[in-house]
């Protein structure tokens, strides 16, 4: 069968490609796999039928034949498993491309996603400044670091991988911010994943999602 994913009905980044949907849409492109989307509302998710996928009732989730699932990185890792072109063939070389995708997720991901939470959720609070400001050293930290293994390479090992694509979608989140701008070769390296044709392609698809529904988003 086609596999299936789930997506925001209206997602809040307002086709920006942030929401975990995007991760999962680009591995199909890159791998050339056809796949349908299933858009779900902020109450669907939170109902029984999709709580049978999701336990978090979240999205992205995953249908293919008898087989479920969730999280975006073992969908992506399911994508790259099962055809060929996102990971690599020599088996030490697709075992540290896997490890690229752990460390995009448990190691760039978090400060990151803490960061956000702290800007939109603590708007309130008079510590607000200062856990931004610990968060965004410890996101500095982390970026430098990632920033020094890149070096002048175009990719984190060798050719694109599954680990790149998580890596770029999980820096991406911080477009614009002048946290990545502070950090040119990483800047350089999400422009290069952005460019992607199955990049370009993915965005699109989740893109239109959005102007369907606001079809007036953006005019004057
Ligand atoms: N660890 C899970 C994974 O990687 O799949 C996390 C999944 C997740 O956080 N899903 C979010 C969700 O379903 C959507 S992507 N949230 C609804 C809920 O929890 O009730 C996170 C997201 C949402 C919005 C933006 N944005 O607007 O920019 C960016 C990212």
């Amino acid at each position: 069968m086609t596999p299936i994913i789930t997506a925001f009905e209206d997602s809040p980044d307002e086709g920006q490609g942030q929401a975990r949907d995007m991760r999962v849409r680009w591995a199909f492109e890159e791998v050339g796999q056809p796949y349908d989307v299933r858009l779900v509302s902020f109450a669907a998710m939170k109902e029984p039928a999709h709580l049978a996928l999701h336990p978090f009732g979240q999205i992205p989730t995953y249908e293919e034949d008898d087989l479920a699932l969730f999280e975006s990185g073992a969908i992506v890792l399911r994508i790259a498993d099962t055809h060929p072109g996102l990971l690599p063939t020599n088996d030490a070389a697709r075992a540290r491309a896997i490890g690229w995708i752990f460390a995009a997720l448990n190691t760039v991901e978090p400060p990151i996603v803490e960061h956000e939470a702290a800007e939109y959720l603590e708007a309130d609070q008079p510590w607000q400044a200062e856990h931004m400001a610990l968060v965004e050293k410890r996101i500095r930290t982390r970026l430098g670091e990632l920033s020094l293994r890149l070096g002048d390479a175009d990719w984190l090992d060798g050719d694109f991988s599954a680990g790149d694509l998580m890596m770029v979608m999980v820096l991406r989140r911080l477009n614009g911010s002048a946290i990545l701008a502070d950090h040119p070769t990483l800047a350089a390296y999400v422009r290069r994943g952005e460019a992607r044709p199955a990049f370009r392609r993915a965005f699109d698809a989740q893109r239109a999602v959005f102007t369907r529904r606001h079809p007036d988003a953006g005019r004057d």
